[in-house]
C-alpha cells in the first residue's frame, strides 16, 4: 500500500506457457515488492511486432524461461515499492523503460539496459521478454531507475512510447541531416509512423516513406511524410531521382530482404542506412559492392532511459502522438491476430482495467 492505492491479491495476466503455443490469460499472485522493486498498477500495454516473434519462437530459439507475462512497452501508477525504491511516490503515473538488463554493469548503470554489457548471458531481455511483463493487471519493475514520470499524459499514449516511440527516437538521434536532406522510413508502421514524426519535429529532412499498404501510407502522409509511395520494381530510381540523388538516411524498419536492397540502393554516397526492423533479411556488405562508398549501417536497439525521457517530454508538449486502436486484455488474441494480418493502424494497445 503506498499512499491508500492498494493492489489486489490476485490479477489478470497474458502468459506464454509453452513454445508456440498461443499466450492465455490466468490470474496469478500479485506479488509484493521487497528492496528496490516497485509494484505498478497497468493502465496499457503496447503490442509489438517483438511480441510475435517471441510467440512463434522454437523452444530454445530464446533464452527465456517459461511461463512469463507478455508486455514490453507498459505505463502505469505506481501502487507499493519495496524499502529500498527510493524516488518513487504514491500514486506515481509512470512509463516502465522495458529493456531490463544486469543491473550492474556500465551501461545499465547509465540507464542503457539496452546495450546491457552482459546481454548474452542473461535469460531475459526485459519486462514480458522472460520476465513478467505488462500485459497484466501488475507488473513488479526491479528498480524505480526503470521508471518514467509521465504527468498527465495518457497511458494509452505512454505505454506504445516506451518502444513505438523510444526505438525510432534512438534511430534518428544517430543521424546528422542538414537542410536540404532526404531521409527515407521504409515502413510506416506502429514505428515508422513515429519516426516520420520524429524526423519533422527533430531535423529539416524531406521525409520519404515506403509502405506496402495504403492505409500505412495514408498514416505516413498524416505524420508529416512529403512523400508516400508503395514499393515497385523502379522505386529505387524513381526515390534517387526525386531526392537529388540520394537519401541522406534510410530507416529500415521492416529489415527484410527487399527493403534492405531498397535502402541500399536509394542511399547516396556517405549516406546512413539504419536497420531497425527485426525481418532477419540479409545485405552483403562488400567494396566494392551494392553500398555506396562512405556509407555507416546501424542495427539500433531499443533506446536509454535517458531517451525515453526525451520521447515523454516530446509527447507530453504535444510534439508526438501514436496512433493507436484499444483493446481490451480479453481480447488480447483477437490483436495479436490482426497485428500478424497487418490489420493494425499504427500501434495496438491493450487496456487491462476497460
Ligand atoms: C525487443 C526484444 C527483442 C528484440 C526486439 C525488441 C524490440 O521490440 C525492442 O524495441
Ligand atoms: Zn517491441
Ligand atoms: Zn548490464
Amino acid at each position: 500500500m503506498v499512499g491508500g492505492v492498494s493492489a489486489p491479491r490476485k490479477s489478470p495476466a497474458l502468459r506464454l506457457t509453452a513454445w508456440g503455443r498461443p499466450p492465455s490469460l490466468a490470474d496469478v499472485d500479485v506479488p509484493d515488492p521487497g528492496g528496490t522493486e516497485v509494484l505498478v498498477r497497468v493502465e496499457a500495454a503496447g503490442i509489438c511486432h517483438s511480441d510475435l516473434h517471441v510467440l512463434d519462437a522454437a523452444p530454445g530459439a530464446l533464452p527465456y524461461r517459461l511461463p512469463f507475462t507478455l508486455g514490453h512497452e507498459i505505463a502505469g501508477q505506481v501502487v507499493a515499492a519495496g524499502s529500498a525504491a527510493t524516488g518513487v511516490a504514491d500514486g506515481d503515473r509512470v512509463a516502465v523503460h522495458g529493456p531490463w538488463g544486469c543491473g550492474e554493469c556500465r551501461r545499465c548503470a547509465a540507464g542503457e539496459d539496452n546495450y546491457c554489457h552482459r546481454r548474452a548471458e542473461l535469460a531475459f531481455s526485459g519486462a514480458g521478454l522472460g520476465r513478467d511483463g505488462g500485459m497484466a493487471g501488475h507488473v513488479l519493475v526491479p528498480h524505480p531507475r526503470h521508471l518514467v514520470p509521465i504527468g498527465d499524459l495518457a497511458a494509452s499514449q505512454a505505454a506504445p512510447l516506451t518502444d513505438a516511440g523510444l526505438t525510432p527516437y534512438h534511430a534518428v538521434a544517430g543521424l546528422t541531416l542538414a537542410e536540404g536532406a532526404a531521409a527515407v522510413v521504409i515502413g510506416a508502421g506502429g514505428l515508422g509512423h513515429v519516426a516520420i514524426q520524429l524526423l519533422r519535429a527533430l531535423t529539416p529532412a524531406r521525409v520519404f516513406a515506403v509502405d506496402v499498404r495504403e492505409e500505412a501510407l495514408e498514416l505516413a502522409a498524416r505524420s508529416g511524410a512529403h512523400r508516400t509511395l508503395r514499393p515497385g520494381p523502379d522505386t529505387a530510381a524513381v526515390l534517387r531521382r526525386e531526392t537529388g540523388g540520394g537519401a541522406e538516411a534510410v530507416l529500415d524498419f521492416v529489415g527484410s530482404d527487399p527493403t534492405l536492397s531498397l535502402g541500399a540502393g536509394v542511399l547516396r554516397p556517405a549516406g546512413s542506412l539504419v536497420i531497425v526492423g527485426s525481418g532477419g533479411g540479409k545485405l552483403t556488405i562488400a567494396k566494392p559492392g551494392v553500398l555506396p562508398p562512405g556509407v555507416s549501417v546501424s542495427l539500433p536497439f531499443w533506446g536509454s532511459a535517458r531517451e525515453l525521457r526525451e520521447v515523454i517530454a516530446l509527447a507530453r508538449a504535444g510534439r508526438l502522438r501514436v496512433e493507436t486502436e484499444p483493446f481490451p486484455l480479453t481480447a488480447a488474441a483477437d490483436a495479436f491476430q490482426r497485428l500478424r494480418e497487418g490489420r493494425i493502424r499504427g500501434r495496438a494497445v491493450l487496456l487491462p482495467g476497460s
